[in-house]
């Protein structure tokens, strides 16, 4: 489940120089828009943020049994009885297998070493506690919250290569804001098959909120259509189902440029996200896709699924390390509640079984 968390707006006659305030948790009912008539530093004060709450120990549990197996062999490093260069050779491994990659593991081993060296950790048990922290470290600059009520309307683009979960992340973040009481429309820019519009229109239906699409046609064009729609309809948040493709598909990438410049035309400053979806089991080829992705069309956020799979989790610190763009959400499943905030030092516990 999320609620959302408001950012209280400042008196009025607060000096421009004033601290940001504190996020504070608002009731989910009690959200409003901005007041359209509110001074622009006001309104971007407003800003709300979807934020995970309880329950997420259920939701924990399935990210742990995702995980269990990358959990289980770097845990196995830790059952002996010293803290020698055998151990951190296995670590090595394990975090190698976990594909997190050569720079992040070397980076995770070299801090690691420091921790154990500062806290004069002397247990292998206390290194594994250890390795948590650092792995929390890296990876807390990828928390943090997707905010919607800046703009009116925020426009979420969603990106990636097929089958990565797009459709159904969209579906569930959908019915969160939806509960928010956020006036929501799709915009079903997948135009390349009539069984993705239909997906999508399921899930606009099980949502009650609706949906641009055409028949056939250019993805941009539906776009546009869709933005000015929430425009004039006063929606909160648009957001853009597109068609899954591979970054190396030169000309995919071109029209998800377009569709992006398109948006720009419908709304001045928009898309204000451009989320990617990435399936938590590529491994190292998440990063890859991060990274072309981002290049294409500079990526906001991501959504990684299935993670309750046979992800090996491990891709999460590769990103950190080399290609940092904000995990918003994460996947475990595909129920409605599957779909969580990112918090780093949760995974990071998770990782490690
Ligand atoms: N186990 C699990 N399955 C998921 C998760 N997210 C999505 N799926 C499943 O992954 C499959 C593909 O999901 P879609 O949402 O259709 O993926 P997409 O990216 O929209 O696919 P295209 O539009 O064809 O590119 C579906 O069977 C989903 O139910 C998740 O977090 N966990
Ligand atoms: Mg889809």
């Amino acid at each position: 489940m999320f609620s959302f968390f408001r950012k209280k707006a400042p008196p009025p006659a607060a000096p421009e120089t004033a601290l940001p305030a504190a996020v504070e948790p608002a009731p989910v009912a009690t959200v409003p828009a901005p007041a359209a008539e509110a001074p622009a530093a006001t309104q971007a004060q407003e800003a709300s943020a979807v934020a995970a709450s309880a329950p997420r120990a259920g939701w924990l549990d399935r990210l742990r049994a995702g995980l269990r197996k990358t959990g289980s062999s770097i845990a196995q490093v830790f059952t002996g009885t010293q803290i020698d260069d055998a151990l951190y050779e296995e670590l090595e491994s394990a975090l190698l297998m976990a594909d997190a990659g050569v720079k992040a593991t070397e980076f995770l081993l070299a801090d690691l070493k420091r921790r154990v060296k500062d806290a004069k950790a002397t247990d292998p048990a206390q290194v594994k506690a250890l390795l948590v922290d650092a792995i929390a470290d890296l990876l807390r600059p990828l928390e943090k919250p997707l905010a919607i009520g800046e703009h009116t309307p925020t426009v979420i683009m969603v990106v990636g290569v097929n089958g990565a979960g797009k459709t159904t992340s969209i579906g569930k973040l959908t019915r969160h804001l939806a509960d928010a009481e956020q006036k929501v429309l799709l915009a079903a820019a997948d135009t390349f098959r009539a069984a993705a519009r239909e997906q999508l229109a399921v899930w606009a239906d099980r949502n009650r909120v609706e949906i641009v699409s055409q028949q056939s046609g250019d993805p941009a064009a539906v776009t546009f259509d869709a933005v000015v729609a929430g425009k004039a309809r006063g929606c909160d948040v648009v957001i853009a189902d597109t068609a899954g493709r591979l970054p190396t598909q030169l000309h995919l990438m071109e029209e998800l440029k377009k569709i992006k410049r398109t948006i720009g035309k419908a709304q001045a400053g928009a898309p204000h996200e451009v989320l990617l979806v990435v399936d938590g089991n590529t491994g190292q080829n998440a990063l890859a896709q991060v990274k072309a992705f981002d290049d294409a069309l500079q990526l906001t956020g991501l959504v990684v699924t299935k993670l309750d799979g046979t992800a090996k989790g491990g891709v999460l610190a590769a990103i950190a390390r080399e290609r940092p763009v904000p995990v918003y959400f994460i996947g475990v499943g595909e129920k409605l509640e599957d779909l969580q905030t990112f918090s780093a030092r949760e995974f990071a516990q998770a990782l490690l079984g």
